[in-house]
């Protein structure tokens, strides 16, 4: 098994961060100072995309792609999902906007992808929120309409710096790539925008 799993979300979610935690090799970063209103956020910033890689049992793994999140370099994101087999979505939990970035990337994701691709959505910054409720970006993803045979998104909190909780989220996206690949879909519809 060689895949590809692209990782992505809005600016400071914790792509870079979660690819170099869990990456087996040096990761091969794109960043550069931050300008505008990133720099409020942050001072470095990814500008093209970042490569890992995650070596499983058996001489399998994953290539880590991570896009950037500024929405000046949109354009990555079709040449990078292209690549990928699977998805990983990171949303800041500590963000006032999280909710509307998981709805916005999901949205684009729908759009974008030409056929279903696995995907989960990795909460982070919960240890600086003050709370630490996901129901709601549960109950989003349960409205987004899927083929059949297809659970919802999975919602898992993560912590970007933390090796277990990435390598966890990483393992259940492959198993869904290998459900995937042995369970053709039925319906192979794109699925809608969240509603
Ligand atoms: N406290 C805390 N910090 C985190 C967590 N996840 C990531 N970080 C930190 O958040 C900061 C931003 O992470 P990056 O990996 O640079 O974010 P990014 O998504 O790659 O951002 P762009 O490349 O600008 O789109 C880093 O300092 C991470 O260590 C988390 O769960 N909790
Ligand atoms: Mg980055």
């Amino acid at each position: 098994m060689d895949w590809a799993i692209l990782f992505a979300g809005p600016v400071g979610a914790g792509k870079t961060q979660a690819i170099r935690t869990a990456s087996d090799i040096d990761v091969v970063a794109t960043e550069a100072a931050a300008t505008d209103e990133t720099a409020l956020l942050k001072r470095d910033t990814t500008v093209a995309m970042d490569m890992g890689v995650m070596r499983l049992d058996a001489g399998d793994r994953i290539r880590l792609l991570g896009a950037p999140g500024q929405d000046r370099f949109d354009f990555m994101w079709d040449i990078l999902l292209e690549q990928a087999r699977g998805l990983v979505l990171l949303v800041d939990h500590s963000r006032p906007s999280a909710l509307e970035d998981l709805r916005f990337y999901a949205e684009r994701l729908v759009r974008s992808a030409t056929s279903w691709i696995p995907w989960v959505v990795g909460v982070t910054h919960v240890d600086r929120s003050p709370n630490a409720e996901l129901g709601a970006y549960r109950a989003l993803l349960d409205r987004l309409p899927r083929p059949a045979g297809i659970g919802p998104v999975p919602v898992l909190e993560v912590d970007a710096r933390d090796r277990r909780d990435v390598r966890a989220l990483l393992l259940g996206l492959a198993a869904m790539l290998e459900v995937a690949q042995r369970v053709p879909l039925r319906a192979a519809a794109a699925p809608g925008a969240a509603r």
